[in-house]
């Protein structure tokens, strides 16, 4: 255990000297410096600046995610020392103040300490720190075991179709403990289409902002468990997915239906004319609200940068196609015409099991 710890502890701190082109020698002095305090421990802590450069890392090595060019732009929040469920609530808030900046929105993640022998696990219970209540017929499909497990610790939602979820944070086997999210975290925009005024009757609308709150980012083979981020969307994760899956809001009929489009015969293209039309309305949206937000073809050629950015850089570059392309016209992008190697690098992000 101790000898993998160091390991990999080893791999990320020369990589760490490497990039920031630091001297050998103080690389040297960490290295040792490392290897002593996992000796006498078994476990060792990141400097932030350590902390700071694994964690932009990590993003840079998420191969799923067509946002990487920003890599280095992430804000760092350092909250190793929370210790209470109110430290950890209150954090949460400041990443979202400093995320949302008046729709300007900052990429940022806020780490909170790793899984050690010394103290109790720390979880954040949420999938995402904005997301919308499940019910059995209202709401998000997807958010339905998290939502019962509100529920049980007390929460009551008013059962709409976007009720936002309050946060849930547990210390070992406490009980967690549940805040909603303060009202002046919760910025949401309302869905209107730039030329079809009936697109309003729908009463869409989505959050602005995706922050993930359940990955498991390891640095140096140190775990942190709990460690949200966020970026801004990519218009089609909300157009194209989370308002038009079957098992998800599955807005393509009603969105068909305001347009009179013939749904009979799927040779109408009527979904590929709703998909189009409500991917529209989403970038107006944003836009109109001055919400950051891109669209998939703008994405696709600021990935295209990152790409040549890490060959001039002699990195070998990774990536997961079947993730990459993105869910509408993916042909029309340059990801779609070529392949990826999906090796998985250290740092990263990770699925882990649900805490609750
Ligand atoms: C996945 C876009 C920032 C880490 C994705 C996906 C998109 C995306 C479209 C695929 C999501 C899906 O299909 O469900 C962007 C954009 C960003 C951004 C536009 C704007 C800055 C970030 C940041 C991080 C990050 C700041 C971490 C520091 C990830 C990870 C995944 C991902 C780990 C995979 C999630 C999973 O496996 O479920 N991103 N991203 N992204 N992104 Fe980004
Ligand atoms: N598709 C999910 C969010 C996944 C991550 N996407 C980002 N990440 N844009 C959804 O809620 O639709 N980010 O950090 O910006």
């Amino acid at each position: 255990m101790k000898k993998e710890l160091w390991r990999k502890a080893k791999e990320f701190i020369i990589d760490f000297y490497k990039e920031t082109g630091k001297d050998g020698k103080d690389a040297k002095k960490r290295l040792q410096m490392v290897h002593d305090e996992i000796e006498q421990s078994g476990t060792y802590s990141h400097k932030f600046e350590e902390l700071e450069y694994g964690a932009k890392l990590a993003w840079r090595n998420s191969n799923r995610c067509i946002g990487r060019l920003f890599w280095q732009t992430l804000h760092v929040f350092d909250e190793r020392k929370a210790k209470t469920e109110a430290d950890v609530l209150s954090a949460l808030e400041r990443h979202m103040v400093f995320a949302q900046n008046d729709g300007k929105i900052r990429p940022a993640i806020t780490i909170f300490r790793p899984v050690s022998e010394e103290e109790e696990e720390l979880r954040i219970w949420n999938h995402q720190l904005l997301r919308y209540a499940g019910y059995d017929s209202a709401g998000d499909p997807h958010s339905r075991l998290f939502t019962k497990q509100c529920e049980a610790l007390g929460w009551r939602g008013e059962g709409s179709n976007f009720d936002l979820l309050p946060w849930v944070v547990q210390i070992g086997n406490k009980r967690p403990v549940w805040t909603d999210v303060p009202d002046h975290c919760r910025i949401e925009v309302d869905l209107v289409h730039p030329d079809i005024p009936a697109f309003k009757s729908l009463q869409l609308k989505w959050y602005a902002i995706p922050v993930i709150s359940d990955m498991r980012l390891e640095i140096g083979g140190l775990e942190y468990k709990a460690a949200p981020f966020n970026g801004w969307y990519m218009g089609t994760e909300i157009g194209a997915r989370n308002l038009a899956d079957k098992d998800r809001y599955n807005k393509l009929p009603a969105v068909a239906e305001i347009m009179g489009l013939d749904t009979r015969h799927a040779s109408t293209l009527w979904k590929d004319k709703a998909l189009v039309e409500l991917n529209l309305a989403v970038l107006h949206s944003f836009k109109e609200l001055g919400v950051t937000i891109v669209d998939h073809h703008t994405a696709a050629r600021q990935h295209r940068i990152f790409e040549q950015n890490e060959e001039a850089a002699g990195r070998k570059l990774t990536g997961d196609w079947t993730w990459l392309i993105p869910p509408i016209s993916p042909a029309a992008t340059h990801i779609f015409h070529r392949s990826y190697d999906n090796t998985i690098q250290s740092p990263n992000f990770f699925y882990q099991n649900p805490a609750y």
